[in-house]
């Protein structure tokens, strides 16, 4: 078994690779799409008019494409893919995730809106043309498609925002939800509460799209440990207190609305220099998780908001971490 390692060349990408305006590259979403590895990630630009006390502060965001043979060394396409920018209501569009059903590439993403957080999958064939199927209503995000039909149905991971009734506490939990058609969804249910997770005392979420073991389903989460006396290393303009890590669980393959392994520890934590310091210092995003047809696992991860990062492992150690719960 080979322990999880991340790669001595991280980051895979940043913005010294991308051929347009670009300041933070991260969260993004991968795939193994018509031959090739695909990535698209989000891109946080126009640092030009810092603050005067050399805190940094972000324009706009969009999303951009790379393509790779090996999944290591990435080429960027020329120009930013998505762009929301002639739409009132919307003020950004970003962290994709991205995955492949019956030889279609699935994008979900994120919306902040005018009126609340919005999470939406699209569809597109080519990295140029995309269809938007469905919307959520807000508080939602962090949406990640299953890469096959279960039962007869879709299949998304989710995670809603109940801030009212929690407390205004940032307690949020990993939700399900079924879909005949990937546009009505429904039949939405608990998955995991953040009082599971040993390693978060405030939000989890879900992160990469689950791939298929001969074991169950595994799929990653982030999870967040918030301590006010702790202060990271941010370039915001307000201290930031919120350790993110990647954590791991099994989930049963004909009913993964069952979890049937959780691994107790974080299977990612931030160690590395590009993980600590960063626009928010100590996240790691994990967006993306495939596995190759030897057992070897990549999974790629928005380093401190500011990088794309990759730890590489294999299936039968990432079986091993998970216990039952
Ligand atoms: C979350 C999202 C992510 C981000 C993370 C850490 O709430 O906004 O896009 O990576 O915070 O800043």
């Amino acid at each position: 078994m080979r322990k999880i390692e991340k790669y001595t060349g991280n980051p895979v990408l940043s913005a010294a690779d991308i051929p347009y305006d670009a300041g933070l590259i991260f969260n993004a979403g991968v795939a193994f799409f018509n031959g090739r590895y695909v990535m698209v990630f989000r891109n946080d630009y126009g640092f030009a008019a810092d603050l005067p006390n050399g805190r940094r502060e972000n324009h706009g965001t969009n999303l951009g494409v790379a393509f790779s043979k090996d999944g290591y060394h990435w080429e960027v396409a020329a120009k930013p893919w998505i762009q929301m920018v002639d739409d009132p209501e919307i003020y950004r569009f970003y962290d994709p995730r991205l995955t492949v059903i019956d030889g279609r590439c699935y994008l979900c993403f994120a919306v902040d809106t005018r009126h609340g957080v919005r999470g939406g999958i699209a569809v597109t064939d080519d990295f140029d043309k995309f269809d938007i199927l469905t919307m959520t209503v807000p508080e939602n995000r962090n949406m990640v498609l299953f890469p096959e039909k279960i039962n007869g149905r879709y299949v998304r991971l989710e995670r809603p925002f109940p801030e009212y009734s929690r407390g205004y506490q940032e307690r949020f939990d990993v939700w399900m939800s079924a879909s005949p058609d990937l546009r009505y969804w429904g039949d939405s249910q608990l998955l995991l509460g953040v009082e599971h997770v040993p390693f978060a005392n405030a939000k989890i979420g879900p992160a990469a799209p689950p791939i298929k073991t001969r074991k169950g389903w595994l799929t990653t989460f982030h999870a967040v440990y918030k301590d006010n006396d702790r202060k990271l290393n941010t370039w915001e303009n307000a201290p930031w207190t919120k350790e993110y890590y990647g954590g791991i669980m099994l989930l049963d393959l004909y009913d993964p609305s069952k979890i049937i392994g959780l691994c107790r520890k974080p299977l990612l934590e931030a160690t590395e220099k590009y993980e600590i310091e960063g626009f928010r210092g100590s996240v790691i995003f994990p967006g993306g998780m495939l596995l190759d047809a030897d057992g070897e696992v990549k999974i790629y991860y928005g380093a401190a908001d500011t990088v794309e990062a990759l730890a590489v492992t294999d299936v039968e150690y990432l079986l091993s971490l998970c216990e039952p719960l």
